[in-house]
């Protein structure tokens, strides 16, 4: 087990809205962009030094990669905290690469996510569970993610690193669902198109991914450290309701962890979450029950070494 340093700095990552869960689902799920706004600020205010972001239709809360849909939040989070604000490049599994790489593109942020392999990304049986649709797009969106696969070829990974990486010095968070997409990051690691601090998002618990258990977290674990070395900094994202369990696994095994309603409308012992906040006001308990500490914005941007808020185009 990882050394237990009284006071390590664990980054606090919150995911705002994301694209899995749907409106009828839980109504605090941030939809509008003053929804999506407050929810970030109120986050970071409760510990979060990264902001997670996607968008959404405001009118139906469907999935979007809009600029203009961006545009509704993005200066309004800024102007209120200094969290450091990462841009999703994975959009929706059901959007082309351009439709998701519109945002970044927009507005050249310090961080952005980087999906590292093509895979089925089933939200399907999460249909069966709720009746009264608020809105049509809704069952069917999930339904689709059974005929549709969420594309992430060598191709794009590499066309993205080396436009918003390599041209506008964006940092990643490299979404790996499996262990697979841990070898593809050190491949590239090994090819010098990406260099450290990598900061490895271990994804655990979407159907098609690896499984949300312990054992699955420590041979992620133990197969970056092989691979990736002293390159790599992991945070943890279970989905689903093993969230905030295996995120405090991950803090034990001395990384960092990812919270918020894009990965799990629940908070245990298994209600709905009436906020992004309230699940990162949980895990920053536990983080400081344990010892630790969270990581301000700046000490976050100090491990990551991001370019820093100045050079992002925050009102694109
Ligand atoms: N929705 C998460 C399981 C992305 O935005 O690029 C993964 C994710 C992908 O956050
Ligand atoms: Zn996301």
């Amino acid at each position: 087990m990882t050394e237990h340093r009284v006071g390590r700095k664990v980054i606090v990552t919150c995911a705002i809205t994301g694209s899995i869960y749907t409106p009828t689902m839980s109504p605090y799920l941030p939809v509008t962009g003053e929804e999506i706004a407050e929810s970030s600020i109120a986050a970071a205010e409760a510990g979060a030094a990264i902001i997670h972001l996607h968008a959404r239709v405001p009118e139906d809360g469907r999935p979007s990669a809009e600029p203009e849909h961006f545009r509704n939040f993005i200066s309004r989070i800024d102007a209120a905290c200094d969290a450091v604000l990462n841009i999703s490049t994975g959009g929706s599994s059901l959007m082309s690469l351009d439709q998701r790489l519109a945002p970044a593109r927009a507005m050249l942020p310090e961080m952005c996510s980087l999906n590292m392999g093509s895979m089925n990304f089933g939200i399907f049986t999460l249909a069966r569970k709720y009746k009264d649709w608020q809105h049509e797009w809704e069952p069917e969106l999930l339904e689709a993610t059974r005929s549709r696969m969420f594309a992430n070829t060598y191709q794009d990974i590499e066309n993205t690193i080396a436009e918003l990486g390599q041209e506008h010095d964006a940092r990643f968070e490299f979404e790996c669902y499996d262990m697979g997409h841990i070898e593809t990051l050190a491949y590239y690691l090994r090819q010098g198109l990406v260099q450290g601090p990598l900061y490895v998002q271990f994804v655990l618990g979407v159907m098609g991914g690896i499984g949300a258990t312990p054992e699955n977290l420590l041979a992620m674990k133990a197969s970056a450290d092989r691979l990736l070395g002293d390159a790599y900094q992991f945070s943890v994202l279970a989905a689903g309701r093993q969230q905030m369990e295996l995120a405090t696994l991950g803090v034990i095994l001395g990384g960092n962890v990812r919270v918020g309603l894009e990965d799990s409308l629940t908070i245990p012992p298994g209600r709905l979450a009436e906020s992004n906040a309230e699940q990162v006001v949980k895990i920053r308990r536990i983080i400081e029950e344990l010892g630790y500490a969270v990581a301000t914005p700046d000490e976050a941007r100090t491990l990551l070494q991001l370019k820093g808020r100045d050079r992002v185009r925050m009102d694109f």
